[in-house]
């Protein structure tokens, strides 16, 4: 549809982030209708113009395109599977966190439906939707993607990673895996700070700049991976599997746990003991990439 004649838009589920999206995409024009399971969450929406659905029916039947963004695969699966026959012709935008197998078992579903399907996942937290600093990753189809990207570049920058539905997911949840990791490294960094009575501030402080100075290591990392070749230039994993055991001992020695280090300590020391510890502690990619057998 022209610019002049924005595609009408359909948002089934108004937690924080679904009622930021309705809220984006009624921002840049689009004529927006919602709902959501529970009542009263489109409050604030309908008080700026939004249209109520008083069904998940209707609220599909308004629109051509229904961007989704409920909590879960089960709270999906239970809130389309009846929806299907309304569904069928329209564009499923499913920003809703997922594995990449349920992802491609939901594209698959839509497929038999003869719904149009384009998975999505969300690298922000609602304040930041509608912001360039916003990045949403898509994958699924090509053609509701070039299509539609206007309307999705109303959230924030979106990256297209081709037509298997389940390769967003994997992004998304590769990325979310290693903020993770990276959080827990800085509570526990910060436990052993606060052990002594200290406040957290100027150590989180320090620890931002820190972290991130290493980032620049990452595309050496990336090389490691990719060739399997993990020849040290550098420092080794005898030289890590020390420095881990040092912080390991500070930490006892502090009362603090030791769990987020003990579990860098065991990829290491797989490593170590199948005769790696003079190689990169990239090495560690081995360890998780390969579970079972850490040769
Ligand atoms: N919020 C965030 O920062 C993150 C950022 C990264 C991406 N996530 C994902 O976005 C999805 C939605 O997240 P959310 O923040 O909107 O989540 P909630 O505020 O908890 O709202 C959940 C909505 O799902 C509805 N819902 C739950 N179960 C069912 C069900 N069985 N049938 C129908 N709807 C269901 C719930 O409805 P209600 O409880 O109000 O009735 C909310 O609308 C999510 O995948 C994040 O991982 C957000």
């Amino acid at each position: 549809m022209s610019e002049q004649h924005p595609t009408p838009v359909s948002v089934l589920g108004l937690g924080a982030m679904g009622r930021a999206i309705a809220d984006a995409i009624h921002r840049g024009g689009h004529p927006t209708t919602v709902w959501n399971r529970t009542a009263g969450r489109a409050d604030s929406l309908v008080a700026k113009g939004l249209a109520l659905a008083p069904t998940a029916t209707a609220a599909v039947e308004a629109s051509p395109v229904i961007v989704v963004c409920l909590l879960d695969d089960a709270s999906v699966r239970d809130t389309l599977t009846p929806l299907a026959d309304s569904l069928a012709g329209r564009l499923v935008i499913n920003v809703t966190t997922m594995t990449p197998q349920q992802a491609r078992e939901a594209a698959a579903w839509a497929a038999e439906q003869g719904i149009e399907y384009l998975a999505g996942a969300i690298m922000a937290i609602p304040q930041m939707i509608g912001l360039p600093v916003a990045s949403l990753l898509y994958s699924g189809s090509t053609a509701a993607f070039d299509t539609h990207r206007p309307l999705l570049e109303l959230l924030g920058g979106a990256r297209f990673f081709g037509s298997d539905a389940g390769r967003a997911a994997l992004y998304d949840l590769a990325l979310l895996g290693s903020m993770y990791a990276m959080f827990a490294g800085v509570a526990h960094g910060a436990a052993m700070v606060a052990s002594e009575g200290l406040p957290t501030a100027e150590f989180v402080a320090m620890a931002g700049p820190w972290i991130s100075a290493m980032t620049t290591g990452l595309p050496r990392h990336a090389e490691y991976f990719d060739s399997g070749d993990y020849a040290a230039e550098v420092q080794s994993l005898d030289f890590n599997k020390a420095a881990l055991d040092t912080i390991a001992e500070a930490s006892r020695e502090q009362g603090v746990g030791t769990d987020v280090i003990a579990a860098v300590q065991t990829l290491i020391d797989r490593q170590v003991a199948a005769g790696h510890g003079k190689d990169s502690f990239a090495r560690i990619f081995e360890s998780i990439r390969h579970p079972a057998d850490a040769s």
